[in-house]
């Protein structure tokens, strides 16, 4: 059997397995459509049926979240866990609470975390879970609530050497706190089981920034590439929750100006740039009084685009930072009309494949979030190391860790898109790069 008819076959399977389930199947399709070339060179991965295994998560958990709200009604939400591929550690990946969340949003985050966490270099497998509670608009007692009825559940399949959750849309600090709590309460165990965690009770020093910052230190690997900097690059930012805040300081730090933010209902945009105060402002308005974007467009006085997304606004480079799918085709041929050369994925699979086709055949610089948004994962790994030496490292010394692990997850996937004839391609090459890693460990462990 060629490669080709190896991945038709098994994608036709996944398919079949999994109908209706578009967005799995978006990231499913996309990896396995960089991987021909790898099963040509690695038989072995055919006979292991590696592929077949991959795409099949190791185990799915399903659940009954009842909680009552503050007027007494009762309320009931569904919460999940997919724990993935655990050859190369412990089950690793956030959680995330949206409205919009299903089976099939989530199996794509665990799908495409397993090849991200691989290139953290970090020992971690892959997992995502969540819930469609909708933490806007509740108080902060509801949210207790529902994340101690959440961990309830969720306590009894996961563990500092079996399962890590963290953070994701709608679950911050204050959930992780929540979760937590409940965990060591019905656990009697003080242990790092979720990262993410308040300083002052285990958590890492810049896991906060670390996605932003981390998505920032790729972009600078891939510019680096054709001899740029972003001196003076203006940056178009979607979101304004935790990945967008700290793209935006990252950008201050290193010179760029970024001139946009988002949320669901509308986007500003502030052609002289979101500078630091301004970003103080968006830190209050988005984590601790839990309000609108617009109220920026208010304060500042500029444009604020009631129901439009950031990617009409003229640019250098592109942060989106928000959400799945929230690039479609047409979105990319405006970005790229009106110049944009660097599109760097702090959100996961941002990009619908009509728009990352139309960024590889321009040849402009794209990271795919695997690798562009690894660094808040890799910083999750790192809280892990910590918490099992009952130490904390210095604020350089993990923004230190974290810069050299972007500067590897660009090398990886560089080097692998090199290798295997498509030079640039880091959609390819961080597919491949991950997947190598992933598979080699499968063949070690033997038929599991
Ligand atoms: P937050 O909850 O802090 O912020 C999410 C932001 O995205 C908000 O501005 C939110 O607007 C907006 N958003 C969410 N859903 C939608 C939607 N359906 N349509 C339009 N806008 C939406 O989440 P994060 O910043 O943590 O996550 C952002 C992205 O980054 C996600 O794709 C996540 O998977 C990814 N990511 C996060 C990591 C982390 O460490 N936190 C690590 C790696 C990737 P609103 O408030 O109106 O909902
Ligand atoms: O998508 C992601 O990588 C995250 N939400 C972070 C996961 C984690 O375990 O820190």
């Amino acid at each position: 059997m060629t490669a080709n008819t190896v991945i038709n076959a098994a994608y036709e399977q996944v398919q079949k397995r999994n109908s209706g389930e578009l967005e799995f199947l978006q990231a499913v399709k996309e990896v396995l459509d960089s991987l021909g070339p790898v099963l040509e060179k690695h038989p072995e991965y055919v006979d292991a049926k590696i592929i077949d295994r991959i795409v099949e998560p190791e185990r799915q958990i399903m659940f009954r979240v009842p909680w009552q709200d503050d007027k007494g009604n009762v309320q009931i939400n569904r919460g999940f866990r997919f724990e993935f591929n655990s050859a190369l550690g412990p089950y690793k990946g956030g959680l995330r609470f949206h409205p919009t969340v299903t089976a099939s949003i989530l199996k794509f985050l665990g799908f495409e975390q397993i090849f991200k966490n691989a290139l953290t270099t970090l020992p971690m497998g892959g997992g995502k879970g969540g819930s469609d509670f909708d933490p806007k608009g509740k108080s902060d007692n509801e949210v207790m609530r529902f994340c101690q009825s959440f961990m309830t559940e969720l306590c009894r399949h996961i563990g500092p050497d079996t399962d890590v959750p963290a953070g994701d849309i709608g679950v911050g600090g204050r959930e992780i706190g929540f979760m937590f709590g409940q965990y060591k309460r019905l656990r009697n165990e003080f242990t790092g089981v979720l990262t993410g965690k308040a300083l002052n009770w285990g958590g890492s020093l810049i896991r906060t920034e670390a996605t932003g910052y981390g998505c920032v230190y790729l972009a600078e690997e891939m510019l680096k590439t054709r001899n740029e900097s972003f001196e003076g690059k203006i940056c178009a930012v979607s979101g304004s929750g935790n990945v967008a805040q700290y793209t935006v300081e990252k950008l201050n730090q290193l010179g760029a100006k970024a001139v946009s933010l988002s949320d669901s209902s509308g986007s500003i945009y502030d052609p002289d740039g979101i500078d630091a105060e301004k970003l103080a402002f968006v830190l209050e308005l988005k984590n601790i009084r839990r309000g609108r974007i617009k109220e920026y467009a208010d304060k500042f006085g500029v444009e604020y685009r009631q129901g439009k997304r950031p990617w009409d606004i003229k640019c250098d480079c592109a942060f989106p930072s928000a959400t799945q799918n929230e690039i479609d085709g047409e979105d990319a041929k405006t970005l790229l009309k009106n110049g944009c050369t660097l599109v760097a994925e702090g959100a996961n699979m941002p990009s619908t494949p009509e728009a990352v086709e139309q960024f590889l055949a321009q040849k402009i610089l794209y990271g795919p979030g695997k690798a562009a948004n690894a660094g808040g994962v890799a910083t999750s790994g790192l809280e892990m190391s910590q918490n099992s030496l009952r130490l904390s490292w210095t604020r350089e010394e993990v923004d230190e860790r974290l810069h050299n692990i972007m500067i590897a997850v660009h090398q990886q996937s560089y080097d692998a898109a090199e290798e295997y004839g498509q030079p640039g391609n880091l959609v390819m090459g961080a597919n491949i790069a991950g997947f190598t890693k992933v598979a080699d460990a499968m063949l070690d462990q033997g038929l599991v």
